[in-house]
């Protein structure tokens, strides 16, 4: 893999986490030593995915030897309710089943063999309903999990009649497996005086925590959920963790002993949802200079049985469909459509990727008919600072531009392009072909409460020091950021510095790790807890220093207006405490400048947007539909990026991933909603043969952003979008193979695919 770095960004610390995973000394949730009394709990979850249930023997399950107790809605203490956003999600199913995979009962026994055992023995009997799995079906017959929404800009309509070039169309997305290496799960147990403390592995901690207390019919206070690491979530444990947690939380109170609630893969697999399938219109107006006067998309979301986090993807859908260009006239209308399938959740992008593949489409169409490249339309329409998004926001700092010109430039795409009509030529059954993908994502929870954070730090009188955040370590390197903003505020070395767990006593009212936000949000919260600290100490200093001047914490070493004194940090630290000085600090940070009023659907929504362009290049083997991705160059857009080996990780992990959802990773659900691609030996992801022969990622040299932390942007979901080109790469080579070959706009483009549009006629 060839990295070129550009960066004068300061001194990269290595990730905290890396020899922790590598010698397997990492601990995640099922690593947890297991306590004495600890049992096991198993989910009993529908077969038939629409349907009521009109019989439940728990009989046989009940008479094996070591089953504690088994759990159905009638056993629920509190609420039988664990929906985020609407209400409309029951942790078991009562009377009607809404998808295959729900949760119906609870087996609870001294050891999981015996609850598999027991498992088997539960019959149950339910009587089918009509079963609806396609999005443009639900809509249909009226089945909206929340009301849709409409952005508009100028006047769409009547805007087509001006155009000179009119394209119609469809596009579709599939779902996408989160496959996180660690699956969902929760331990919880009982603590002292009715309370109970959960290991959850979440992203979103005060979700697992109020729901955990909904169930119960239980104060906040009551539960206290704590969490190490994860093995990956991708947005799969946003809101799907609190399921688990309510399992294992329910049966522990009730019981008072611990419960481990942990499914296995195929389990998991099967009851938890994915990213949102989609189903989209498009039509697209340019005029003679090829400028998009006029945009209009419909999309039919498809959200599964309950709202789970759909409402929000919805939205997030609008804001990015229009992806990096300025159109003048746009009418945007977003389904979140209700079928029996298990509710789909965020996944990295969080609907803005689905956005995108829709206006991708409409000028990847447009500009096949034209007869050009469809970078030159891509290239005429690009943001510029001023230009205004339909959701009001109007255009700073745009890098959409600077990347274009850049990945141009340094990746000389004329020669890419002279190279592969070579190729061609000499060719007959390989045919190459280049796709330009820009991106520009917004940066913040789109619900503009949700952009807070805050921090605790506590400097212990031995110069060490403990940072707790609302940020959840999983995988991405949050922690090894949050210990370079720590360490850099006190002028100290890292190894003085221990990020903890992240835990509701000490952080409370999480907003989840997503949207790319946690290094901002939370770092930003960790520094002014640290400057607090560092102004107090800075106090002691300069009385010690008897001078009123700067103070400068360099190497551990103390200087006060400009003269070095006799104080070490831990020297610093000592005297402080000796004059009973405060050492902690408590930090809270909420974006500024933000905001979005649903009503009109305007606003300011996001802190700012990352910007960058991806240039791909596929071969396709014409014989056997099979393709290979012979490189992926980027330029992003990372301003002033605070580890540049985490940030470049993140970069390519988001790339494979959106290579996966593109190309590969297809969710099947029959006809009847059950889940066919079910396990590894059916759902493919991206291996190492998969990926892209050359990953050359530029770093755009910016002076980064005020809101972001420390002036590194946020790095965590805008690659994943870079994915997107590998689609029109094979599709452009599909065509230099067969100019005629018709090839929808129906993502993954499996090898299947390719081989039935290499050898098709246009209709
Ligand atoms: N989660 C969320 C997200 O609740 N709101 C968002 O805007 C978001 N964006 C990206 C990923 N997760
Ligand atoms: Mo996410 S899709 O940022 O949990």
């Amino acid at each position: 893999m060839i990295a070129a770095i550009h960066s004068n960004a300061g001194v990269t610390v290595a990730n905290i986490d890396a020899a922790g995973h590598v010698t397997g000394r990492s601990l995640y949730l099922d690593d947890l030593p297991v306590m004495e009394g600890t049992l096991f709990a198993k989910v009993l979850d529908s077969t038939v995915a629409h349907g009521t249930i009109r019989e439940l023997d728990l009989q046989g399950a009940r008479a094996v030897d070591g089953v504690v107790r088994i759990y159905t809605a009638a056993d629920i203490p509190g609420q039988n309710e664990i929906g985020g956003i609407i209400a409309d999600e029951p942790l078991f199913a009562d009377k009607l089943v809404q998808f295959q995979g729900q949760p119906i009962a609870l087996v609870v026994a001294e050891t999981e063999e015996i609850a598999a055992e027991a498992l088997a023995l539960i019959r149950v009997t339910i009587d089918p309903l009509p079963v609806v799995t396609d999005p443009r079906d639900a809509f249909a017959q009226g089945l909206l999990l929340c009301k849709s929404r409409v952005f508009q800009k100028g006047d769409a309509s009547s805007a087509f009649a001006r155009c000179s070039h009119v394209f119609e169309g469809r596009a579709e997305t599939g779902g996408q497996e989160h496959l996180y290496l660690e699956t969902q799960g929760a331990y919880a147990y009982p603590t002292e005086g009715q309370g109970l403390r959960i290991y959850s592995s979440t992203q979103g901690l005060r979700h697992v925590q109020e729901t955990v207390a909904h169930v119960l019919g239980v104060g906040m206070h009551q539960v206290e959920v704590d969490v190490t690491r994860l093995g990956g979530g991708f947005g799969g444990k946003e809101d799907q963790a609190a399921m688990w947690a309510s399992m294992a939380g329910l049966a522990a109170w009730t019981l008072r002993r611990p419960v481990k609630c942990i499914p296995h893969r195929m389990e998991d697999m099967r009851m938890t949802g994915k990213r949102n399938p989609y189903q989209s219109d498009y039509r697209i107006g340019l005029d003679a200079n090829l400028k998009i006067q006029a945009f209009e998309a419909t999309y039919f979301q498809n959200g599964g049985a309950s709202a789970d986090l759909s409402p929000a993807i919805l939205e997030r859908t609008l804001f990015h469909g229009t992806n990096t260009y300025d159109i003048r006239h746009v009418l945007l209308t977003a389904h979140s459509c209700k079928t029996n399938l298990p509710p789909n959740t965020a996944f990295r992008g969080f609907g803005g990727p689905q956005g995108m593949f829709v206006i991708e489409a409409a000028i990847d169409h447009a500009a096949t008919v034209l007869g050009i490249e469809a970078a030159v339309v891509q290239e005429a329409n690009l943001l510029r600072d001023g230009s205004e998004f339909a959701y009001g926001q109007v255009v700073a700092g745009s890098r959409a531009r600077e990347c274009w010109e850049q990945a141009f430039d340094a990746f000389d795409i004329e020669h890419l392009r002279a190279e592969c009509a070579a190729f061609n030529q000499a060719n007959r059954f390989l045919k190459k072909a280049v796709a330009v993908m820009p991106v520009c994502f917004g940066i913040s929870f789109t619900n503009t409460m949700m952009n807070q954070a805050r921090a605790l730090v506590h400097v212990y009188w031995d110069g060490s020091i403990s940072v707790s955040t609302g940020a959840v370590e999983m995988g991405q390197g949050v922690n090894t950021k949050m210990l370079q903003v720590a360490a850099a505020v006190f002028g100290v070395h890292p190894s003085r510095v221990k990020v903890e767990t992240t835990n509701t006593t000490r952080v409370a009212n999480t907003s989840p790790s997503a949207a790319s936000a946690t290094a901002d949000l939370n770092g930003k919260a960790l520094e002014i807890a640290c400057k607090e600290i560092r102004d107090r100490l800075d106090a002691v200093a300069r009385a010690h220093a008897n001078s009123t001047g700067p103070v400068v914490i360099s190497n551990e070493q103390v200087t006060v207006g400009g003269m070095q004194t006799d104080l070490t940090w831990s020297a610093l630290v000592k005297q402080a405490f000796f004059q009973r000085v405060s050492l902690s600090a408590k930090g809270h940070y909420a974006t500024p400048d933000i905001n979005f009023d649903k009503t009109i659907e305007k606003g300011h929504p996001f802190a700012y947007h990352v910007y960058g362009t991806s240039v791909t290049t596929a071969t396709v083997d014409c014989i056997r539909g099979t393709y290979m991705l012979d490189a992926v160059r980027i330029v992003h857009d990372f301003g002033t990026t605070i580890n540049k080996a985490i940030d470049l990780g993140q970069i390519e992990g988001g790339l494979v991933q959106g290579i996966g959802w593109m190309t590969m990773e297809e969710v099947v659900y029959n006809d009847a909603g059950r889940l066919l691609s079910n396990a590894l030996s059916t759902y493919k992801i991206p291996d190492i043969y998969s990926v892209p022969r050359i990953v050359d990622v530029r770093f755009l040299e910016t002076d980064g952003h005020e809101l972001a932390i420390k002036g590194s942007k946020a790095v965590g979901e805008p690659p994943l979008m870079y994915g997107i080109g590998s689609f029109f790469a094979i599709r452009n080579a599909i065509r230099a193979f067969n100019p005629a070959a018709s090839v929808p706009y129906s993502a993954p483009i499996t090898p299947e695919k390719v081989l039935m549009a290499l050898h098709s006629r246009k209709p």
